[in-house]
């Protein structure tokens, strides 16, 4: 017997290829738990069946588990040894046993947050992907299901509330204790195990599906809390609604229960019947959540509910499939956000995240395929590529097919996987044929990494006046992908006609499905402006040589919001580029036609906000050959400034117009808010003397959180006295409240200030701050590694102090950890003498002794390059 915590991890690459099926099932599982905070005593009972033709042993999955008695079919059993931290069972030649095994835990000492852990006195779990093992032996692979009975038992008053998955069954007590027993009926792989025990509240609520079942419905969170939940049950009720009517799927047990809970390594998790949340995705009101905080909590609460049929009444086969559930539940979330407010500013917004956390991904040392190849740590490989990517492919399988015939694919899918561990594959078998569609060469896209270059022209025929649209494409090298083969990709495209000569305009779906392809576009008189991949219908780059005057046309005037917000992006990036570039700037073009967007502002704010935001300085960078974090941001705030001061008259009157109240939460007036924040940073990038206290005058009237943060953020980039007092009137005003305090740490790492790594390293030393809570490592660490001329700052200070926080926080939280790394790895990108620091700081961290497996493996990957 050994202890396997004491045995340091060994990177073992697994490989997609070998998978095997499980060579035993454990259909029955019963659980034991004696509470405790700094001590748990867990009795599991697995009823095992071996599926295999040989005499395998059983082997049970363990992480930092000792396994205190051993008994089989009831018997005390000697025929075990360890493997590492793996318990391995002989069991002679018997095809069916039930295995018990007890164990102890100490979840106040698991600071990694995976496994049973404790945050605030309340016991919970996080098991996705392989935290199961840190609370019993197990197969933990999610191939294997099993029905769930729970029992638990703990002091009634350290933990009034007993929660698991499924229905609680029977409860009682005993003494000062008391216990209760839930079971699932659903069969459910280890990773949607959960449990909650602590002293919570609930808001209670019921919704009524389809076929008339009553579902109780439970939010769990803190006392005092309850009063904040109320956004986050209507986006619940939202969320079942939708997804009976839209896909036709309808809950499955007579109850629902979300906990929020403070220390959570990630948004949320879609356990069966007991989903868990980190608590900024389900509290919110008017005085503490952003506009945008409030779409999250909506678009989270969407995204783990609709997990319920896309993860775990189909689940995946094995970890290489995570898309299959992430990506598709990624596209039904956004499709149920885009449904809940404005569609095309959400898709702005979908694709401007794809732009900002993906595409860096897909260009970087750390690509993969959405369907991974390898991996040594799959923590590692919950990305923006997995999901965010993920769900573009599945767009875009919609787009082909179209709305009706989409539901048709997913209908079969649905009824033939239920119940089931699927591939990836299974799904697109099941589009293929409910929806009658060939996706034969479309599957590289599962299997190939790397963002496609499409190169879009015009050419004519002079004698003719006939128009040929000529496309191209190219898929990058990739790690282990140096050669692709031409993808399949859907362009949305039209070619509108300024004189009247062509006709009726359509749009066309062109599939780009070879390396070179000609469309005829028929006869224009003079050049057609040509839009293309209208709303974001790929996620491919587009080159297509247009010239300002067709940016700004097409800006204004395309019939498809999405393009027309694209065109002026453009405008913007080839103005920015090209003064980084040295080329003399000339801000004319923009300003125009940011003046021209701006007259729309009255029936669209949120459109027009988003239509007029600059590109960010790492988007801009993403342009570039080599990138220039001092000459972006110069050029971006010089170009803001000019914008702020050439249009200046706009921003005051959209200010002076005031703010809608900060309980309207409808479209209208988030977008309101939105232009309105929009306004308040052109004019604060202008001279203009009243800005600071223009700013200040938002920040103390403001009746909710969107305009106070705006202002925050907008004073926190200055030198002002105002920036001084706004931030020491906010930590006093919250700083009980770690959610805006989070805020707080937030909006100073994200200033545009020259000294904002040092105060960035100060924070680090404030007394609030702590490694141990994920958010507000995020909050400080993670805002800084997305302020690209700070983190660049050319005496590689923002690279030290992002490594220093790595090999900090390994030991206690290497999942946490090893998500601040890629922001290292894109040295390949930058000037020699950033590359080498970058380097460097990423040899530092692999010195270090005892590193996790999930450091270990994103920081050699990104040594590599
Ligand atoms: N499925 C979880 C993510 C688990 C991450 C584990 N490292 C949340 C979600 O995507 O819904
Ligand atoms: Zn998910």
């Amino acid at each position: 017997m050994t202890d396997a915590s004491s045995t340091p991890p060994v990177p073992v690459t697994i490989h997609r290829g070998d998978y095997r099926p499980p060579e035993w099932q454990v259909p029955d599982i019963a659980l034991d738990f004696a509470l405790g905070i700094d001590a748990t005593r867990v009795s599991s009972a697995l009823s095992v069946v071996r599926h295999a033709d040989t005499m395998v042993p059983l082997v049970l999955r363990g992480d930092g588990l000792t396994p205190l008695g051993v008994r089989v079919d009831g018997e005390g059993w000697n025929d075990w040894r360890m493997d590492g931290s793996d318990l391995i069972v002989d069991l002679g030649d018997r095809t069916a046993a039930t295995v018990e095994v007890d164990t102890a835990i100490d979840p106040a000492a698991n600071t990694q947050l995976m496994g049973l852990y404790a945050s605030n006195a309340m016991l919970c779990t996080q098991c996705e992907a392989e935290g199961f093992r840190r609370i019993a032996f197990h197969p933990d692979r999610p191939d294997v299901l099993s029905r769930y009975k729970v029992r638990m038992a703990g002091d009634k008053a350290a933990f009034p509330v007993l929660l698991s998955n499924g229905n609680c069954v029977a409860s009682g007590e005993e003494g000062s204790d008391h216990w209760a027993l839930w079971e699932d009926p659903w069969p459910k792989p280890a990773y949607l195990f959960a449990l909650v025990a602590g002293d919570l509240v609930v808001n209670r609520d019921s919704f009524t599906t389809l076929s008339g079942r009553k579902v109780d419905l439970g939010i769990w969170v803190r006392a005092g809390d309850a009063d904040r939940t109320g956004h986050a049950m209507q986006a619940l009720k939202n969320s079942m609604a939708w997804d009976e009517r839209v896909y036709g799927r309808e809950y499955d047990l007579d109850l629902f229960n979300i906990v929020a809970v403070s220390d959570f390594n990630m948004g949320a998790m879609e356990n069966k019947g007991l989903n868990i949340f980190n608590t900024r995705y389900i509290l919110a009101d008017p005085d503490t959540a952003t506009d945008v905080d409030y779409d999250g909590v909506e678009g989270v609460v969407a995204h783990e509910y609709f997990h319920n049929w896309s993860g775990n009444r189909v689940t995946c086969r094995d970890w290489f499939q995570l898309s299959l559930k992430e990506g598709f539940t990624v596209f039904r979330d956004q499709s149920f956000s885009a449904a809940m407010g404005s569609p095309p500013v959400k898709r702005i917004e979908d694709v401007r995240l794809l732009r900002a956390a993906q595409f860096p991904e897909d260009a970087g040392p750390l690509a993969h395929p959405i369907r991974p190849d390898s991996y040594q740590e799959i923590s590692n490989f919950y990305t923006a590529t997995v999901y965010n990517k993920g769900a573009e492919i599945i767009r875009m399988m919609a787009t082909m097919v179209g709305p009706e015939r989409f539901r048709k694919g997913t209908d079969l899918y649905f009824a033939r996987h239920d119940g089931e561990a699927a591939t990836c594959e299974d799904f697109v078998r099941a589009i293929e044929e409910g929806a009658g569609v060939d996706l034969k060469q479309f599957r590289l896209w599962y299997s190939q990494a790397g963002t496609p270059r499409v190169t879009a022209r015009i050419d004519t025929d002079a004698a003719t006046g006939e128009r040929t649209l000529h496309l191209a494409q190219s898929v990058p090298a990739t790690p282990g992908q140096p050669d692709k083969a031409p993808m399949l990709i859907p362009l949305r495209i039209k070619a509108f006609d300024l004189d009247g000569s062509h006709g009726a305009e359509e749009e066309a779906l062109v599939l780009l499905d070879r390396a070179d392809m000609a469309v005829p576009l028929g006869s224009y008189r003079s050049r057609p402006m040509l839009s293309i991949n209208r709303g974001f219908s790929a996620p491919v780059i587009v080159d297509c040589a247009r010239e300002a005057g067709e940016l700004a046309w097409l800006a204004a005037h395309d019939d498809d919001p999405f393009a027309r917000y694209e065109a002026l992006q453009q405008l913007m990036l080839d103005t920015l580029v090209a003064a980084v570039s040295g080329d003399k700037a000339d801000h004319r073009a923009v300003i125009d036609a940011v003046a021209t967007t701006l007259g729309g502002r009255a029936a669209d704010p949120a459109f027009v906000a988003e239509a007029v935001l600059l590109p960010s300085e790492a988007f801009i960078g993403d342009q570039m050959v080599v990138v220039d974090p001092d000459a972006i941001r110069r050029e971006r705030l010089a170009l803001q400034a000019a914008i702020g001061a050439a249009l200046e008259a706009e921003w005051r009157a959209i200010l002076a117009e005031g703010a809608p109240p900060a309980t309207d939460l409808t479209p209208a007036a988030k977008g309101r808010r939105r232009l309105r924040g929009v306004a308040l940073a052109y004019l604060a990038a202008t001279p203009a003397a009243d800005a600071p206290a223009l700013a200040f005058g938002i920040f103390s009237g403001a009746d909710g959180m969107t305009e106070r943060q705006t202002a925050l953020a907008t004073l926190a980039h200055g030198d002002s006295d105002e920036r001084v007092a706004a931030l020491d009137i906010f930590y006093q005003r919250y700083r009980d409240n770690p959610f805006v305090l989070d805020k707080w740490f937030q909006v100073q790492a994200w200033s545009l200030r020259p000294d904002t790594v040092d105060a960035v390293r100060e924070l680090a030393g404030h007394p609030d701050f702590t490694l141990s809570n994920p958010n507000r490592v995020r909050s400080l660490y993670g805002a800084l590694t997305g302020n690209q001329a700070a983190f660049h700052r050319a005496d590689g200070a923002g690279y030290r102090l992002i490594a220093d926080l790595v090999i900090a926080l390994d030991p206690k939280n290497p999942q946490t950890a090893a998500k601040m790394i890629p922001p290292l790895g894109r040295w390949k990108r930058f000037d020699e003498a950033r590359a080498a620091m970058m380097k460097a700081e990423l040899g530092r961290i692999l010195a270090q002794p005892g590193l996790s497996r999930d450091v270990t493996e994103q920081a050699s990957k990104s040594l590599l390059g």
